[in-house]
């Protein structure tokens, strides 16, 4: 992206669960900081039942990472875990270095991404509702809001109570106004959606976990069926690639035109904040009549990341959808029995090899179009305008030249069909 200047980081966790899972955990913890243009110099483990109070790992520990940190003039601390508002200010204090938790991370992540006046105003109202409660901690915090007046370095360490309650109120009044400027464009968007609806277009909503495909998916889909004017969706091999829901139209063989919308991803432990915020995006999936759910199926944590994406669908409300998923990446898949388990229908597909796409094209076909039928008609020679109305807005299997006109078999809309049902044989 536009940064080339990558920060240093340490990455620290406390291990508190089964093997697999936490090294999954740090795995991605890494990922999250590569998205954020830090650069994981190291990781500091601790293997602890429960977290410390004050400072989440233990003094042992600290004292190692304060080492660390100087030895590589590291300049930020990730932490694995949310830590509390007294950690966090613990901890920046005795390490002297900018502490932030992987709420955070993911925080500053979306605002990196943020493109759009709508995504950049549902970050900030993010941002700002997690930094509330935490105002009285280390002043690096405070740095990475970003435009405050309380501004960087040190303004509010060591300050009183008076500040710290200005400061509180400064940021509440920056939510209120972020919410109204917010409101306002959600408002235009929901014109616009209710034109789409009005439309009776189809809408196909792809979701999944971040980095699992779906615009990927989305970009193979329009290679084969592109309207015209149809620009590709980023895809990139980083968390958080897409942020903005965007909307793209195919027109398939049958001649139905099917909308498809490219959605953010998920991750586990999404801050709560951030999802309220993007609820107006995500409103979106609501439309649909379909739900196609991307799953990376070469990923060892499909399963994880098949649960959490569903628990955010449940909470938008999206669980009486139809909903398919798409095991995507099968040219990684060495074997099938390594292909991971879900509950519904289910198509493999690789954006690589294109395999199962056909499959894809006619499953949506079948769930949004039910109604076309498919019929024998003869077409007398005096009609044959008919015969090209069924080649724009029908699909045609097979034709011939028969004495008594073309000999057609044709699938089409029931409306076409009661036009043309005299002409049956
Ligand atoms: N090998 C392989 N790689 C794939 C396949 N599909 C997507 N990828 C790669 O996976 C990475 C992520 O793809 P995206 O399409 O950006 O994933 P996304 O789900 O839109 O991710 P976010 O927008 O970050 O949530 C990219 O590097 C793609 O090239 C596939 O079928 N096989
Ligand atoms: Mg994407």
């Amino acid at each position: 992206m536009e940064e080339n200047v990558k920060e240093k980081a340490i990455i620290v966790a406390v291990n508190d669960t089964t093997d697999e899972i936490f090294n999954y955990e740090l795995q991605e913890l890494v990922a999250l900081c590569e998205a954020c243009q830090m650069e994981v110099i190291d990781e500091v483990v601790q293997n602890l039942t429960t977290f410390n109070n004050a400072t989440y790992i233990g003094s042992g520990k600290m004292a190692e990472l304060k080492k660390l940190k100087d030895t590589y003039a590291i300049n930020t601390i990730v932490f694995l875990d949310e830590l509390t508002p007294a950690q966090n200010r613990n901890l920046s204090e005795y390490l002297q270095v900018e502490v932030i938790d992987r709420t955070m991370l993911i925080l500053e992540i979306f605002a990196k991404r943020a493109r759009t006046k709508e995504a950049i105003l549902q970050v900030e109202i993010a941002k700002l509702k997690y930094m509330l409660p935490r105002l009285a901690g280390s002043y690096q915090d405070m740095s990475r809001l970003g435009g405050t007046s309380s501004g960087a370095g040190g303004v509010l360490r060591g300050s009183g109570e008076t500040k710290l309650e200005t400061d509180r109120r400064h940021i509440e009044k920056r939510i209120t106004k972020a919410q109204k400027e917010l409101a306002l464009i959600v408002k235009g968007r929901k014109n616009a959606r209710k034109k789409r609806l009005d439309n009776k277009a189809k809408i196909v909503a792809f979701v999944g976990y971040t980095n699992a495909g779906k615009s990927s998916t989305i970009n193979t889909l329009l290679s084969m069926y592109a309207s015209q004017n149809n620009k590709e969706v980023y895809v990139e091999d980083m968390l958080f690639a897409t942020l903005d829901t965007s909307t793209r139209a195919i027109k398939l063989d049958t001649n139905e035109e099917i909308l498809i919308t490219d959605t953010v991803g998920f991750v586990s432990n999404l801050p709560h904040h951030l999802i309220e915020s993007f609820k107006s995006t995500l409103e979106e999936i609501k439309e649909a009549s379909l739900i196609v759910h991307v799953v990376d199926a070469s990923s060892p944590s499909a399963a994880l990341q098949i649960d959490t994406t569903n628990q955010v669908l449940s909470s938008l409300g999206v669980s009486n959808i139809p909903m398919l998923y798409l095991l995507n990446k099968n040219d990684l898949v060495k074997n099938t029995i390594f292909l991971p388990k879900v509950n519904g229908d289910k198509i493999i597909i690789s954006n690589k090899t294109k395999e199962g796409f056909l499959k894809l094209v006619s499953y949506m076909k079948e769930k949004l179009f039910p109604d076309l039928v498919r019929v024998k008609l003869l077409i007398p020679f005096d009609k044959g305008e008919i015969f090209n109305i069924l080649k724009t807005k029908a699909n045609i299997h097979t034709f011939n030249y028969q004495n008594d006109g073309i000999l057609v078999d044709v699938s089409m809309s029931n409306y076409l069909y009661n036009l043309y049902k005299s002409l049956i044989i």
